[in-house]
């Protein structure tokens, strides 16, 4: 659950989801359903890759109405309800309210005749959100409504209890809310709860739908019980041990990685940090180092334990038809929401993505039979829901992306690469990523033009156009292979298709650099921009966007390793493309994601100013006032894509060596990390000192060697021309 603090003085409105909630999926009104897949549509891929071949390229139009899912059935995340607190304060001073993102919780203070305080936190522990409303006299008066927005079937308003049951229309999905309020007032009941003369009110909260990730029903007990015990749970244990277990559960995670670029508290509330850091550089580095704790703050809570993972919105929507229905796009957006998470040492945040990548295996092995006709293997397209939802979209040209479920498979084996977990690795990862991998070598078709194996038709991230074998998917689809045979070395699996990939994984080739010297995004691009001098105008006539948001072709170079400086043409070749695609470090797209999935690349180019250039862009347009990133609307993978970018600046896990501080900017002259994780299973703690670094602890969890290189790249910023390698050996100590 989650919640969204108002902090009114006159009608208090705090705002509640629940990570289930959703329409879709199985119903009786749908007795169909099947996850969006359309029986034998097959036949029609089949069409598809002949007409790519044959260049007809009417029938690539036709085919791509038909290679498409359903729409009905998909539905859509939606808000709970809001918890109403009608209180009336007038001739209000001092009024601050605020996110302690140390402390774990919500603050809201101000000074009436007498001192008001409210504290707010959603405790994942107790699995109960609460609300305290306290006066330092017993002058508190206040009434508790509750409202949900969703369809409902009764509320019941019992003495210091309201309760809403209900079931949804569209998939009679049950839930069951239930608020309990405790207090040291009079307490009166009729259509709210009525408290007089208090001096606390304590407001517990908890909400539960019957909703279990499990094909292919998706239904679970009634939550009535559950949540009945949660409350009595709750009240049993008091707020005081509430706050002390939660902040607990929560400093173990949030205490475990710190980022200081300067030594100095920041005064200022949240709207002027945003205006005065255009100008002050000081606060620039201030809101900096608080946007990239945000970021792991909103994973943190809202992606743990045994539950659904983040959404677009993780746990605070407050639509009941949302932007894209809050839904899981695994088109860079849900591999956003996680790129940080092992970075900065929040790898048990990873695991509820891990469980539902991992439920989507029943359901995908359906859309690789129905759409390619592959009896062994699993896939799934653009978007998802919780209810295994994994056919191609209803529009082809967002909606066609197999290679979207793959690139999930690296946020799920840099699990193992973080941890070094072998255990979790063979019962967790791999057998899905494995799985996975065997779709492809049963999807990928020889091409003799292309003397390669490619996947057809292809298309890169809602901007086309449909093709065969582009960038996008033949990286994705290669490093799939690559960390396959990784695991299965690890794992001592030597079957016939870790053998089969080890034959065709050198004829993916995903790379090629253009005839500007571009990393090529299609393999055809050479043929369609034939005079450089006009590329801008064939890009428009193959209706391609120069700009695109979606940075789809560089994905070697962030989030994977393939365009390192180990391979320094195509890393060269990817810088042209970035400076075409991005218009240098300004980029000019105005998605909030998009800009920080541009600073990981500037970081993996080693370019310090170019990624501090795209922050500023970011934090001065696509930051609302309460630190939310704006696509817009919210989206919680630019804040977590903000961390995952200043991580990027701050250390490179390279495929055989570490770098420190591979691309700070002039701007972060001094600063110091702690607790910051590499692959190999390495925590760094870190100073350094104009641009130089100063100190460093390593702790890991194996003996081992470690490459590092320290001040390789920096160091010209600062007017130092050497960059050292150490061989540094690790030990328990
Ligand atoms: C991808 C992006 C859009 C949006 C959507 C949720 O499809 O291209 O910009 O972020 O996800």
């Amino acid at each position: 659950m989650g919640e969204c603090v108002f902090g009114r003085l006159d009608t208090e409105r705090l705002q509640f989801n629940e990570k289930s909630l959703w329409r879709g999926g199985p119903s009786e009104n749908r007795p169909d359903y099947r996850g969006g897949n359309i029986k034998d549509s097959y036949n029609y891929l089949v069409k598809m890759q002949e007409a790519l071949k044959n260049r007809d390229k009417k029938t690539v139009a036709k085919m791509k109405s038909k290679l498409v899912g359903i729409k009905e059935g998909y539905g859509s995340y939606s808000a709970f309800g809001n918890i109403n607190v009608k209180i009336d304060h007038s001739n209000v001073t001092d009024y601050k309210r605020y996110l302690d993102i140390d402390e774990g919780y919500i603050k809201v203070e101000y000074n009436t005749s007498s001192h008001q305080e409210r504290i707010h936190f959603a405790s994942f522990e107790d699995k109960v959100i609460v609300n305290r409303f306290k006066s330092e006299k017993l002058d508190l008066n206040l009434s508790i409504f509750l409202d949900i927005v969703v369809e409902q079937d009764k509320i019941e308003y019992k003495e210091n209890t309201i309760t809403a049951f209900g079931q949804l229309k569209d998939n009679g999905m049950k839930y069951y809310a239930k608020i309990v309020a405790l207090t040291d007032g009079t307490i009166s009941t009729s259509n709210c709860i009525k408290v007089e003369n208090a001096s606390f009110v304590d407001i517990y909260l908890t909400a539960k739908t019957n909703y279990k990730n499990e094909y292919p029903t998706y239904r679970g007990e009634d939550p009535t019980a559950e949540v009945d015990n949660i409350i009595d749970n709750a009240i049993k244990t008091g707020f005081d041990s509430l706050l002390e277990r939660h902040q607990e559960a929560y400093r173990i995670l949030y205490n475990r990685n710190s980022l200081n670029l300067i030594d100095k508290e920041c005064n200022l509330d949240a709207p002027s940090l945003l205006a005065n850091s255009v100008e002050n550089k000081e606060v620039m580095l201030q809101y900096e180092e608080i946007l990239y704790q945000y970021g792991r703050y909103l994973l943190i809570s809202s992606s743990r334990g045994n539950n659904l993972p983040a959404n677009l919105q993780g746990v605070w929507c407050d639509e009941l038809n949302p932007a894209w229905s809050s839904d899981y796009h695994l088109n860079v957006n849900l591999q956003m929401c996680y790129w940080h998470a092992y970075v900065t040492n929040l790898h048990e945040c990873a695991i509820p993505m891990i469980d539902y990548m991992n439920s989507l295996v029943k359901p995908g092995r359906v859309t690789a039979k129905d759409y390619h006709n592959i009896d062994r293997g699993w896939v799934c397209h653009t978007q998802n829901t919780p209810f295994g939802w994994t056919c191609p979209g209803w529009d082809f040209d967002w909606g066609w992306s197999p290679a979207a479920s793959s690139w999930m498979m690296q946020n799920m084996y840099d699990y193992y690469l973080y941890t070094q977990d072998k255990e979790f690795l063979r019962d967790n990862i791999y057998p899905t990523v494995k799985e996975n991998a065997i779709f492809w070598i049963n999807n990928l078709k020889y091409d003799e033009n292309q003397d390669r194996y490619v996947s057809s038709p292809s298309y890169s991230p809602e901007h086309g156009p449909v093709s065969i074998g582009n960038t996008y998917e033949q990286e994705i689809i290669y490093e799939l292979f690559k960390m396959t045979l990784d695991m299965a070395k690890v794992l001592n699996d030597e079957d016939k298709y870790i053998e089969n990939i080890k034959i065709i994984i050198d004829k993916i080739q995903p790379y090629s650099v253009g005839n500007w010297g571009q990393v090529k995004e299609w393999f055809e691009e050479d043929d369609w921009i034939k005079n450089v001098r006009f590329k801008n105008f064939y890009y428009k006539r193959h209706k391609a966007v120069i700009h695109h948001r979606h940075m789809s072709h560089l994905l070697g170079l962030y989030p994977y390793n393939y365009l390192s400086r180990d391979n320094i043409d195509l890393f060269n070749a990817a810088k042209v493309s970035i400076d075409h695609r991005g218009l240098g470090a300004q980029g000019v797209d105005g998605s909030g994601w998009s800009k920080v999935n541009k600073t990981c690349l500037w970081a993996r180019l080693k370019n310090g100013e170019n990624a501090q250039a795209q922050l500023d862009n970011f934090l001065h347009k696509n930051i609302a006032n309460n630190l939310w990133d704006l696509h817009p609307p919210y989206q919680m993978d630019g804040n977590c894509g903000f961390t995952a970018a200043i991580g990027e600046m701050l250390i490179y896990s390279g495929d055989n060596y570490i770098e420190l501080l591979p691309a700070i900017p002039s701007l972060w002259k001094n600063g110091n990390v702690s607790g910051i994780c590499a692959k190999g299973g390495h925590e760094f703690s870190y100073s350094w000192e104009n641009g130089q670094l100063n100190s460093l602890t390593i702790s890991s969890k194996f003996v081992k060697k470690v490459k590092i290189y320290v001040n390789y790249n920096t160091a010209k910023y600062f007017n130092k021309n050497i960059g050292e390698i150490v061989e540094v050996e690790v030990n328990n100590d």
